[in-house]
């Protein structure tokens, strides 16, 4: 189901300066730089690989008000990895599936992601933890 690690997303309280952060310890160069006002956040797409199954990213969070899922998340555990993101072939069985063994969905239905993808997250506490998103590439 799952086809690769799509990104791994950080939270941070500036973004210009973990981009540059990125930049220069690791080389990275930002593909997309967004605001997704649904999402609560101002974000950038860094690409680290590309592999079989399409290509890997850091993505870099910041919030836009301190009232969204990544302001919350930086008021209470401080920077760092907020979430990650696996790719899959179709999202929408994706989360018929994923549903039907008892994980909570946060998004029933897929919402619009970076670069146009379609994405959906699983909530971290039927995840040991881990906030994890569901990416259906529109960029092949
Ligand atoms: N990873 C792991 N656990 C998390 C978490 C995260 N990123 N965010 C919240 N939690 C935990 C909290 O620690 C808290 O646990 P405790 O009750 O044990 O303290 C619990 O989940 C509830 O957290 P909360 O602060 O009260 O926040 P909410 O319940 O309001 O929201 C969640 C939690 C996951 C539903 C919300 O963050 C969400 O909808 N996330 C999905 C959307 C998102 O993250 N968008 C930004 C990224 C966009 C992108 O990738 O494109
Ligand atoms: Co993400």
């Amino acid at each position: 189901m799952l086809l690769r690690i799509d990104h791994v997303g950080i939270a941070c309280h500036n973004l210009n300066e973990k981009i540059e952060f990125y930049e220069s310890v690791f080389g990275l160069t930002v593909v997309s730089r967004e605001i997704n006002e649904e999402q609560g956040v101002r974000e950038a797409m860094l690409h680290v690989a590309d592999g079989d199954q399409g290509a890997s990213y850091v993505q870099l969070l910041e919030p836009l008000h301190p009232d969204t899922a990544v302001g919350k998340f930086l008021a209470k555990r401080g920077e760092g990895v907020h979430h990650v993101g696996y790719g899959v072939t179709d999202i929408t069985k994706a989360l018929e599936e994923i549903s039907a063994k008892g994980v909570r969905l946060v998004d029933e239905r897929p919402r619009h992601g970076s670069m146009g993808a379609s994405i959906a997250f699983l909530h971290p506490k039927d995840i040991g933890g881990v906030l994890t998103e569901l990416v259906e590439t529109s960029r092949r």
